[in-house]
């Protein structure tokens, strides 16, 4: 093995032992540590495009950016192969898959032996959050893809700053490789490395703070900074230390006086999560700003306040359905400096995606690399995607027009309110507040959406439960994490200053099927409520759900056309049946937890029933 750069002098003894205990398993032919800085992104870009795994886009039309063509088989994370290997099964609890440690170590380890034959292994210091912020954390992760380092140079911090912050100190060590070693004189060849499914593992072992990642490049399985450290082993380490690791925005919110509220949301996948973070309010005066898009860690300070920073430092967005109407500063964000994957090229070298606002060009490759014209059909007669429904943009939130001045603020930005929403198309209303803590609680237990695409094992159509929105993203049992919840609403409460709880719901349909709410920029009200609620200035009814907003407290100045006073009316009010069938629904889910259901939820659930009548 060569080592093509210099240890850096800030890596402790301890990390560098560990580089080498795995350069001696995995056997590659180089080792680089990064610094993280321009000159050796665009070298890795460079070689990227010269083994013919990317291709540089029209620096005229997407200064600065590549795209990559996935392997057919590696398209998204793969849930079925993420493993929480805890000492005890049931710490992993029945949402999470489970092996045990030492025997998932093992047959880990037979796959790493040798795996790296033929590639480099990156050595990739990164800071999930400011360097240096007391929320922030460090994980080191290893790996043989230059896909990856050039990935997590754009969504963390990567460095040798972050390597002289850690100084002798605690770091998550992630170590991942595409799984596909090299034979002598044998190149990729242009072709994405990974391994079959069934030699595919996302590992996490949150006892000893490890991820091992094994056979895919691709988003979450192969970015460990991401869902892997920021959420499956940041919610062990929250749990232990009181504070929260949530799969959560963070927007900040001006009223047209110039005060300020900052709200986080979890929302489970496909219910416009960025879009909201992004969001160009259509209420006269108001305004959205970005801190993050995707997670939020939230910590007391000394007042009872609840601390949130954006622990990444880009955005892994969705590219279909993206375009300048759903959300101009994601398009913006991705206008230069992006890593396209999946999308489809067009002739004068741009991107290309389905929902992005204009029709496609006569003539495009597309994510597999096959000429594609408009209206193509496969042999089953189905119409053949541009772009693969999961191709993303990797872009810098620098580059968002929309981030908020104090994203990057160590402290973090005081959180006044949290939302919890899906895609109900019924029974749910345009948004409520919860009671107080524990009914929010109840709340974020009880979250779902309708499935929309054959993502997953799901039928359309159906209601899937994912509390928090964080069913993939636990990295113990979901029971003892809605117990860690209530805990932090005792810790908080002392000091008055918990945030306030909300459930919206933007995707209720009509009789006639037809969204009753516009959405997207509209969005601005029902969150114009919650400022006000925060405020103290809003109107709100308890009812048997919670607290409602009063028809008149939500703004729909310029927007009666679309929005009737029946309408409207409907939106805000207690569909008593719908709701019967939901409380049903919510005991099977519940019954999942057995004996670790905290019983104030129970009791939460039978208010709920009592109060319906
Ligand atoms: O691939 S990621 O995990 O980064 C995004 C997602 O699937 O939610
Ligand atoms: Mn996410």
């Amino acid at each position: 093995m060569i080592q093509l750069n210099e240890t850096p002098k800030a890596a402790s003894a301890k990390l560098v032992a560990w580089v080498k205990e795995w350069a001696a398993i995995c056997e590659p032919d180089a080792l680089y540590w990064c610094d993280g800085s321009r000159a050796e992104y665009d070298r890795l870009c460079e070689e990227q495009i010269k083994s013919g795994l990317a291709i540089r886009l029209n620096p005229k039309k997407r200064p600065n950016s590549l795209l990559f063509r996935s392997d057919p088989s590696d398209v998204a994370r793969v849930e079925k192969r993420t493993f929480i290997a805890s000492e005890k099964q049931e710490d992993a609890g029945p949402t999470n898959n489970w092996i045990a440690p030492a025997e998932l170590k093992k047959t880990m380890l037979g796959l790493y032996k040798g795996c790296m034959h033929g590639r480099t292994l990156y050595v990739i210091p990164f800071s999930m959050g400011p360097v240096g912020s007391k929320i922030a954390k460090i994980g080191v992760e290893l790996t043989d893809s230059a896909y990856v380092v050039i990935n997590m140079i754009v969504m963390t911090r990567v460095g040798t700053k972050v390597l002289e912050t850690l100084g002798n100190g605690e770091f998550v060590p992630c170590v991942h490789s595409v799984g596909k070693p090299l034979a002598k004189g044998e190149s990729d060849n242009g072709k994405w490395p990974c391994a079959p499914m069934e030699q595919k593992y996302i590992a996490h072992f949150p006892e000893t703070r490890e991820i091992w990642s094994y056979g895919s490049g691709y988003g979450g399985n192969a970015l460990l900074g991401k869902k892997c450290l920021a959420l499956r082993i940041a919610t062990v380490q929250a749990r232990d230390e009181g504070w929260l690791a949530e799969h959560m925005l963070i927007l900040k919110l001006t009223n047209p006086k110039g005060e300020v509220k900052y709200v986080t949301g979890a929302f489970p996948s496909a219910c416009g999560k960025t879009n909201l973070a992004m969001l160009i309010p259509t209420l006269k005066g108001w305004k959205v700003e970005t801190v993050g898009d995707d997670i939020s860690w939230m910590k007391f300070d000394e007042e009872g306040r609840l601390r949130a920073i954006n622990p990444e430092a880009g955005f892994f967005g969705v590219a279909p359905g993206t375009s300048m109407k759903s959300n101009p500063n994601a398009m913006l964000s991705c206008s230069k400096d992006t890593i396209f994957t999946n999308v489809a090229l067009t002739d004068d070298g741009d991107v290309w995606w389905e929902g992005i606002g204009v029709d496609a060009p006569a003539h495009l490759i597309d994510w597999k690399g096959n000429d594609w014209k408009p209206g193509q059909v496969d042999a089953d007669g189905n119409p053949v995607k541009a772009a693969h429904p999961n191709a993303r943009f990797t872009a810098r939130a620098c580059n968002c027009p929309a981030i908020a001045p104090e994203w990057e603020d160590p402290n973090g930005v005081p959180i006044s309110a949290f939302l919890f929403g899906g895609r109900r198309p019924s029974t749910l209303p345009l948004i409520y507040q919860a009671r107080d803590w524990e009914h929010g609680v109840f709340i974020g237990s009880t979250v779902g959406s309708e499935v929309t695409a054959a993502t997953l094992d799901v039928k359309v159509g159906t209601v899937r439960r994912d509390p928090f929105a964080m069913l993939p993203f636990c990295g113990y049992h979901m029971g003892d994490y809605f117990a860690h919840w209530l805990k932090i609403g005792e810790k908080g409460a002392a000091k008055g200053n918990l945030p306030k709880i909300f459930c919206v719901n933007w995707f209720r349909k009509n009789a006639e099927g037809k969204f009753m709410w516009p959405g997207f920029g509209d969005n601005s009200r029902p969150l114009a409520w919650v400022f006000g609620r925060c405020a103290g200035t809003a109107d709100g009814v308890d009812t048997a759900i919670g607290v409602l907003p009063t028809p008149e407290s939500i703004d729909l100045t310029g927007i009666e056309d679309q929005v009737s006073k029946e309408d409207l009316a409907k939106l805000l009010s207690v569909d008593v049946e719908g709701w019967k069938k939901e409380l049903a629904m919510i005991k099977e889910h519940y019954a999942k937890f057995g004996s670790k259901l905290p019983k104030a939820l129970v009791k939460q659930l039978e208010t709920l029933e009592a109060r319906l009548g």
